[in-house]
């Protein structure tokens, strides 16, 4: 039975996946490095440094710490100026109001986004006092696709894993929903996401009935197969 839904932010309840993409572009553009939207689903989900290593890696760089947290933070200014910019109508179409659905059927509400910026963007939209739970990149030590960061919202929520359902749209998320031993929806193309319980392309998609059949799937403990 599930009893609590945790989302991802970027690219599940408003584009700034997009923003993520634009800002690593023109960082790629700078450094010389071939980078396509491809190479971009490597970057989701994963943390600012991480994200970092791989852009280097596909351009055969190396280069010390100092720079490469430089060059982040600079990829950061770029993608906070994006945000700022963002408007509260922005969020996904039906996502505010599936989140006021879940809660009303007594469904608990979480976010968990990898990202340090997840508050400003959920300030932004106005939707900071829809989630029970509230976690991002500045209270974990290892982002998706290890776990903790799933794990760390079912604690606070004081729900078990195993109740708590997932909604994703990176790889490296589907992966981490896994670990943690709780079921995932994909957001974004079956192909990409072929992991997950169930996907769909858009978050505003999702129905009561799609609650239920994920319910009875349980692949959890077969995908070692
Ligand atoms: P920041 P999510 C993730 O957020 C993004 O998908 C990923 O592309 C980004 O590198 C990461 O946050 C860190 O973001 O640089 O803002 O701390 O998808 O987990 O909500
Ligand atoms: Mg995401």
């Amino acid at each position: 039975m599930i009893k609590a839904i945790i989302f991802d932010l970027d690219g599940v309840i408003v584009d700034t996946a997009r923003y993520h993409f634009l800002a690593w572009k023109r960082l790629a553009d700078e450094l010389g490095i071939p980078f396509t939207e491809t190479d971009n689903e490597r970057l989701k989900g994963v943390s600012r440094m991480r994200s970092m290593e791989i852009l280097l890696e596909i351009g055969g760089i190396t280069m010390s710490e100092t720079e490469k947290e430089k060059l982040a933070n600079r990829k950061n200014t770029w993608f906070v100026d994006y945000v700022e910019r963002m408007l509260p109508e922005e969020i996904y179409p039906g996502v505010k109001p599936l989140l006021e659905k879940l809660r009303q059927r007594g469904i608990q509400v979480a976010l968990a986004s990898s990202s340090k910026n997840a508050k400003t963007v959920i300030q932004l939209l106005h939707i900071q006092e829809l989630f029970e739970v509230v976690v991002d990149g500045t209270m974990i030590v290892h982002s998706k696709p290890d776990p903790e960061i799933f794990l760390l919202a079912a604690m606070r929520l004081g729900i078990p894993p195993k109740e708590c359902l997932v909604v994703e749209d990176a790889e490296a998320g589907v992966e981490a929903a896994h670990a943690a031993g709780m079921r995932c929806l994909g957001i974004g193309s079956p192909e990409q996401l072929f992991k997950a319980e169930k996907v769909i392309s858009k978050t505003g998609d999702f129905t009561m009935e799609m609650l239920h059949e994920i319910e009875e799937k349980d692949k959890i403990g077969k995908l070692e197969d």
